[in-house]
């Protein structure tokens, strides 16, 4: 078993890593690092990368008879010091496309919305109201930005990008598919799946794979359902803390973000630990003792 100082960095975002095992196989970290406005704090939150691992494993082993994925597995190539924050997942071709799919109008998708009426160029029925759930998800990709902010792009553009229309509507499809199959067991949990975004690529045998993290509450918005109210903009499940306690900082949104209060991380820390709860419908004690993650 190798330790991660042994392998090969391939990518690093904001707030995970990703190694390389051998030619067929990555191991991707996800780090306790909290990022708000596209900034990261330096204070991390314990058990942020623990819970986003296990929230993306349940969904995977919850979704494959819609898609296949690349998760291979949580323990078995996984350092022991990683278990629980870490997944051994397939190497794919990697398609050049953000795939993000709402169900509800808000965020980039809000303005774009009251500016024109459409959102990544599918126009939406006049009169909505911010956070309003919409009458269908929608498919509204972006492209890969390396800096910045993705930029919205329609589907034709994103079907240019990959070179492939058909493919890129069986990836719309399938991108909606998993959305609503989600977010229809977030809500039993009280929890909203506002929109989500999805990555895709291809195995050596042209299958189309579900890669990435999935349905996280970094790659997607969660609210809590018993404090919706269209119309307005609703708060983060699980950010909201850091974001009500930043602004009242004074924090100006620019690096470097300021470091968080130990009240600030130990509430985030446990609307993580709950978001994982009510969504895998077990106790998180379960995952961490199911992969042997190591105890603090
Ligand atoms: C791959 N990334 C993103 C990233 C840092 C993810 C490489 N199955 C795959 C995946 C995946 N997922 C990738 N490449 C080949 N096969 C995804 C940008 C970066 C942490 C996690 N980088």
């Amino acid at each position: 078993m190798s330790t991660l100082a042994d392998l090969p960095l391939l990518a690093s975002g904001k707030v995970r890593e990703m190694y390389a095992l051998d030619e067929d196989r990555l191991l991707m970290v996800a780090s306790d690092r909290i990022s708000t406005y596209d900034v990261v704090h330096p204070t991390p939150i314990p058990d942020k990368g623990r819970v986003l691992t296990g929230l993306s494993a349940f969904w995977f082993e919850r979704t494959g008879h819609i898609v296949p994925n690349h998760m291979i597995s949580a323990t078995e190539g996984v350092p022991e010091s990683e278990r629980g924050r870490a997944l051994v997942v397939r190497r794919l071709h990697m398609l050049p496309v953000e795939c993000v799919v709402r169900g509800y109008i808000t965020g980039s998708g809000w303005k774009d919305y009251e500016a024109t009426g459409r959102v990544s160029g599918i126009a939406l029925p006049p009169g909505l109201q911010e956070s309003q759930r919409l009458p269908e998800p929608i498919f509204t990709p972006s492209t890969k930005a390396d800096v910045g902010h993705d930029e919205a792009i329609d589907f034709e553009a994103a079907a240019e990008l990959i070179g492939d229309r058909a493919l890129m509507r069986r990836v719309a499809e399938t991108s909606i598919a998993l959305y609503a199959a989600a977010a229809e067991h977030a809500l039993a949990a009280g929890v909203i799946l506002a929109d989500t975004k999805f990555e895709f690529g291809l195995d050596a045998d042209g299958r189309l794979v579900v890669g990435d993290e999935v349905l996280t509450p970094d790659s997607s918005r969660y609210w809590p359902a018993d404090r919706y109210e269209v119309g307005r903009s609703q708060p983060s499940f699980d950010k909201q803390y850091v974001r009500d306690w930043a602004t009242a900082s004074g924090w100006d949104r620019k690096p470097p973000a300021p470091p968080l209060p130990d009240d600030v991380v130990a509430g985030t820390r446990e609307r993580y630990i709950e978001a994982y709860e009510r969504i895998a419908g077990e106790p998180f004690s379960a995952w961490l003792e199911r992969v042997g993650a190591p105890s603090a």
